[in-house]
């Protein structure tokens, strides 16, 4: 009796000398159930950019994981406090992001009412600050397509949002959303480079993304290319994994391993008109491919539009403490996948 429990603490005993991990597993195994914590800014600080990653104070990389707005003009009323509160604790939301169109259905640039405009970006840098959460100022080009259009009020509105945040260790300036059409590299180059120098007159380092040709897709163009001279410059690149699929997963990837620093400051899991079926095997494999490289990514959009890429059901009439029915395929898929790991 005693021989053999002898016996099984030696095998025991052996197996973990000679099983590597056996030991590391079984210490390791509770602290793998607790939740991983989500970067924010009272932790990670102000962000920078080193190679290719998003980095935090202390150097190490950043991940950024959060919602889009719909159009600020359109939807104005999900920029509320409890709204964004519920993204960051029950969604392990970190970072909003702030959709101020340019030139649609009064857009800030076509007769819009900027002031009113603003303040809603002001009040939604201000929520996101104190729940501890970064925030993307997206000045949002799309029918405008080449960016250079409106550069003399890009210009104004990112000195006067440089100004203004400076100081905050939260902010994140996302100068032209998706350039298109005819518009070249070259173009955008000139635009960003005259947008760079505003916002750096004002803020030293906050970090600054700059969109790419073809609805911020050819980042290989801005890879082979890219903006030299300024510190914490990113690129974005855009999916809607219905439509965007292995070939554009291969042109972020190769972006990357020339050395280009990429966000994803909006995907949609349905297809690129923001509407149609949904693909979830292509949005998993992008989801895969961004988490092995520890890139940003923000879903569009936070609205209940009648529109497949809509988080809510467009019966949802609440901007604020939303449950499980509230949402819409698309919002409950993502809302799993952000929690999923914890
Ligand atoms: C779409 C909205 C839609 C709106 C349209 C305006 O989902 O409700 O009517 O813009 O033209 C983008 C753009 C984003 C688009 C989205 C879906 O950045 O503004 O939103 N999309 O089409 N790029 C690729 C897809």
């Amino acid at each position: 009796m005693m021989l053999r429990t002898v016996c099984k603490a030696l095998i025991i005993l052996s197996l973990a000398v000679w099983i590597p991990g056996y030991q590391s597993l079984a210490a390791s195994a509770p602290l793998s159930n607790m939740p991983a914590p989500v970067p924010c800014p009272s932790v990670t600080g102000p962000l920078h950019v080193e190679g290719t990653k998003l980095c935090g104070r202390d150097g190490s990389p950043v991940q950024l994981r959060g919602i889009s707005t719909h159009g600020l003009a359109w939807f104005p009323d999900y920029v509320n406090e409890e709204c964004f509160s519920q993204l960051k604790t029950q969604w392990d939301v970190n970072v909003i992001r702030l959709a101020l169109y340019t030139a649609e259905y009064n857009g800030y640039c076509t007769g819009g009412d900027q002031n009113q405009l603003k303040t809603l970006v002001h009040n939604g840098v201000q929520y996101a600050a104190s729940q501890d959460m970064y925030v993307i100022i997206d000045w949002h080009i799309l029918s405008d397509s080449n960016p250079n259009q409106h550069i003399a009020e890009a210009s104004a509105f990112f000195d006067e949002m440089s100004r203004t945040y400076a100081g905050y260790n939260n902010v994140l300036y996302e100068i032209c959303n998706e350039p298109n059409g005819g518009t070249s590299w070259d173009d955008i180059k000139v635009y960003a480079d005259t947008i760079i120098n505003v916002i750096r007159k004002n803020d030293k380092d906050g970090v600054i993304i700059v969109g790419t040709p073809n609805w911020s897709q050819y980042v290989d163009e801005a890879a082979r290319d890219p903006i030299t001279g300024f510190d914490n410059i990113m690129y974005s690149l855009h999916f809607y994994a219905a439509t965007h699929k292995e070939d554009l997963r291969n042109k972020m990837a190769a972006a990357i391993e020339a050395g280009l620093p990429i966000f994803v400051t909006e995907y949609g899991i349905c297809d690129a008109s923001g509407n149609g079926s949904i693909d979830t095997v292509q949005a998993r494999q992008w989801i895969d491919l961004m988490d092995q490289n520890q890139i940003s990514y923000v879903a569009w959009n936070l609205s209940n539009k009648n529109e497949t890429s809509a988080i809510l059901n467009s019966s949802c009439a609440k901007t604020s403490g939303f449950t499980e029915s509230d949402l819409s395929d698309s919002g409950r898929w993502i809302y799993q996948m952000l929690t999923e790991k914890n």
